[in-house]
């Protein structure tokens, strides 16, 4: 750690008034180049905890940048961990205030729930199917508070990895019998197909992305808990959306979820 415990809580109190105003920063590496990632992972773990004070109940987990088509289009090399809570969650062909947001994207995923706890280090896909309850078709809508949407991983991470608002639906579908590399999925912007990818576009099986997340925090000697839903990351490019938009995602086998902005 190279940012004292005072920093910490005075970037993550300025990112997420940011999040709550909704309103841009400036990356917080322009003045903190020398944070590290148990910074970045710090100031989030203390937004988490500023939530929780006030009543926000965690939800779900996520993981990001974990397509070559997301990394490619953020510029950056390595996947993320962020947090989901309460106020996230949006029904199945609910609205999204795009007022309450800066600059929202959208993103097509595949969500895991899991029935057993996972636990890394050493943690595979194969220790993930089978830990796995069902997945089903999820949009995630991400929001950086950073201008532009322009950061680099530790802004990013500290922001929570863009979370901002996420919506399953569909059919809830056990893995067996399930090829999650060749699952389709496309996604569509007011009737427009506007991303198409499969599963294995995210690092060549979806459930490698929640293995990596049980090896992160099994190094912090943390575990995903069982009942635990989990974002894989998103399969193709983000999509930029604004009030009136309307997106529908469909994924092979597990059916289609929408969301309206407004
Ligand atoms: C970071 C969050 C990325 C995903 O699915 O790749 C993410 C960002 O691109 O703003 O949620
Ligand atoms: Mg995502």
């Amino acid at each position: 750690m190279k940012l004292d415990r005072k920093t910490i809580e005075q970037l993550a109190e300025h990112l997420e008034n940011a999040e709550l105003q909704a309103h841009d920063v400036v990356k917080i590496t322009d003045a903190h180049p020398e944070m590290d990632w148990d910074d970045a992972y710090a100031i989030q773990a203390e937004i988490l905890r500023r939530k929780l004070a006030r009543g926000n109940k965690v939800v779900g987990l996520k993981c990001g940048l974990t397509s070559r088509a997301k990394m490619k289009q953020m510029g950056v090399e390595t996947p993320c961990f962020g947090f989901l809570v309460d106020y996230f969650t949006v029904d199945d062909g609910g609205t999204v205030k795009t007022g309450e947001l800066i600059h929202p994207k959208v993103e097509p995923e595949i969500a895991f729930v899991l029935k057993k706890p996972l636990k890394g280090p050493g943690c595979h896909v194969g220790a993930v199917l089978a830990a796995t309850d069902f997945v089903m078709a999820g949009i995630e809508v991400i929001d950086s508070r950073y201008r532009d949407f322009k950061f680099d991983l530790k802004s990013v991470i500290a922001d929570n990895c863009s979370s901002a608002r996420y919506v399953l639906g569909g059919v809830a579908a056990p893995v067996a019998g399930l090829d999650l590399r060749t699952l389709g999925v496309v996604m569509e912007k007011n009737g427009q197909p506007v991303a198409i990818g499969a599963g294995a576009a995210v690092l060549g099986h979806p459930a490698a992305a929640i293995a990596m997340l049980a090896n992160h925090l099994g190094a912090r000697g943390e575990e995903i808990p069982a009942g635990t839903m989990i974002l894989s990351g998103g399969v193709t490019e983000a999509v930029a959306v604004n009030a009136g938009d309307h997106v529908n995602l469909r994924v092979q086998s597990l059916g289609s979820v929408s969301v309206h902005f407004a």
